[in-house]
C-alpha cells in the first residue's frame, strides 16, 4: 500500500484570500489559477502499513512540525474514511524548490499528498475528490490536482462537498504562456497566509468591496483565458494582483507583503509594456514579496533581463502551464 507522485505549485490571478470556514477550508470566494509545470515540484511517497502505530511526516528530510502533521492528517483521514481502512501512514515528501526561495510550497505538497495517499489506499479517485482531500491541508492546494487553467468553486455548502477545482483549460491551450518567477530578498518574516485572511476578512472595509467584485472578473478572466487575450488576461490579473494587496493593506494591523523591490518590479513591468506600446507582461504577488510575471515565449528573454538587472532580485525561475499531478515508479 504505497504510492509516489509528484505535484506542482499553481499561481493564482483570481486570488483566494478568506474562509468560509477554516477548519474545512472553504473559500470565501471563488478563485482561478495556472498549473505550472515542474520547474517546481513536490515528490511524495505515501506508505499506508499494519505496523505503523501512528502518522508520521517527513518533509525535506525533517521531521514535520505538529501543525505541518496536523494538516497532512485531515488528508490523511479523509482518505482512510472514503477507502473504508484504518492503518496508519508513513508521508515522505520532497521539494525541489531552490533553498530559502520563499515559494509557497503548500499547494503542491498537498496535491501530491492527496494523489500519493489516495493511490496507496487502492482508491479509484476522481478529481473532484482528490481536490476536496487536497483542499483539507491547503485551500490552494485544492487548484493544484489539475493540470492547465483551472477554477476552485468556492461553493455553498456547509460540508464542502460543492468546493474543488474544475478545469478551464488543459495546458496543451496556451503552451507560449510563461510564468518568470522572481526571487526576492525578503526583509522580515512574514505572517502566515491563514492568520493573514482572517485579519483581513474581520478589519477591512474595502473586503466587502472585492466579494462583491470578484464573480464578475473571474467571469472576465475564464473569458480572457478561452481566448487567449494575452493583454486581457494580463491587465485583469495586475489589477487583481493590486486589489488583494489593497485589502491587505486596509486590514488592521495592516498586512504588508509587497517590498521596495516587489514595487520596482511592478514600475518596471509597466515601464516594459509602455516601451512596447501594448501589454505583454503582467505580475502577481501573493503572501510574499516574490513577484509572478506572467508574459509570452516571445518576450520571456527580455522581461528576465530586465528583471534580473533589479537589486534585490536573487533569481529567475521561468515555468510554463503543467499538466498536473503525475505518478511515479
Ligand atoms: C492563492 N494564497 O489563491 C492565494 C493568494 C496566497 C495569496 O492560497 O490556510 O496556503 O492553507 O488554506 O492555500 C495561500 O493560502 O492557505 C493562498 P490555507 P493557503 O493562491
Amino acid at each position: 500500500m504505497q504510492a509516489c507522485w509528484q505535484a506542482t505549485p499553481n499561481i493564482a490571478v483570481i486570488k483566494y484570500w478568506g474562509k468560509r470556514d477554516d477548519r474545512l477550508n472553504l473559500p470565501t470566494n471563488s478563485s482561478i489559477s495556472v498549473t505550472m509545470d515542474d520547474s517546481l515540484k513536490t515528490v511524495t511517497t505515501v506508505r499506508f502499513g499494519k505496523d505503523l502505530l501512528e502518522d508520521r511526516l517527513i518533509l525535506n528530510g525533517k521531521e514535520a512540525n505538529p501543525e505541518e502533521l496536523g494538516r497532512a492528517v485531515r488528508v490523511l483521514d479523509a482518505v482512510r474514511k472514503a477507502a473504508k481502512i484504518k492503518y496508519k501512514a508513513e508521508v515522505i515528501s520532497e521539494n525541489n524548490f531552490p533553498t530559502a526561495a520563499g515559494i509557497a510550497s503548500s499547494a503542491s505538497g498537498f496535491a501530491a499528498l492527496a494523489c500519493a495517499a489516495a493511490d496507496a489506499a487502492g482508491l479509484d479517485a476522481t478529481t473532484k475528490q482528490l481536490s476536496i482531500f487536497a483542499r483539507l491541508g491547503s485551500g490552494s492546494a485544492a487548484r493544484s490536482v489539475i493540470g492547465g487553467f483551472v477554477e476552485w468553486k468556492a461553493g455553498k455548502k456547509k460540508d464542502g462537498s460543492d468546493s474543488y477545482a474544475v478545469q478551464i483549460a488543459p495546458a496543451s491551450h496556451w503552451p507560449s504562456l510563461r510564468n518568470i518567477v522572481a526571487i526576492v530578498n525578503p526583509e522580515k518574516k512574514e505572517i502566515g497566509s491563514a492568520k493573514a485572511m482572517q485579519i483581513t476578512a474581520k478589519t477591512s472595509p474595502l473586503y466587502p468591496a472585492r466579494l462583491k467584485m470578484l464573480p464578475k472578473a473571474a467571469e472576465m478572466m475564464k473569458d480572457a483565458i478561452r481566448r487567449k487575450d494575452l493583454e486581457k488576461f494580463l491587465e485583469l490579473t495586475m489589477r487583481e494582483s493590486s486589489n488583494l494587496h489593497a485589502v491587505m493593506l486596509d486590514s488592521f494591523p495592516p498586512i504588508i507583503y509587497l517590498n521596495d523591490i516587489s514595487r520596482r518590479i511592478m514600475r518596471q513591468v509597466h515601464e516594459f509594456n509602455l516601451q512596447k506600446g501594448k501589454i505583454c507582461a503582467g505580475y502577481t504577488f501573493d503572501a510574499g514579496p516574490n513577484a509572478h510575471i506572467y508574459t509570452e515565449e516571445k518576450y520571456q528573454k527580455e522581461i528576465e533581463a530586465i528583471i534580473s538587472e533589479i537589486p534585490g532580485v536573487l533569481k529567475t525561475i521561468v515555468c510554463r502551464p503543467g499538466d498536473g499531478p503525475k505518478k511515479l515508479s
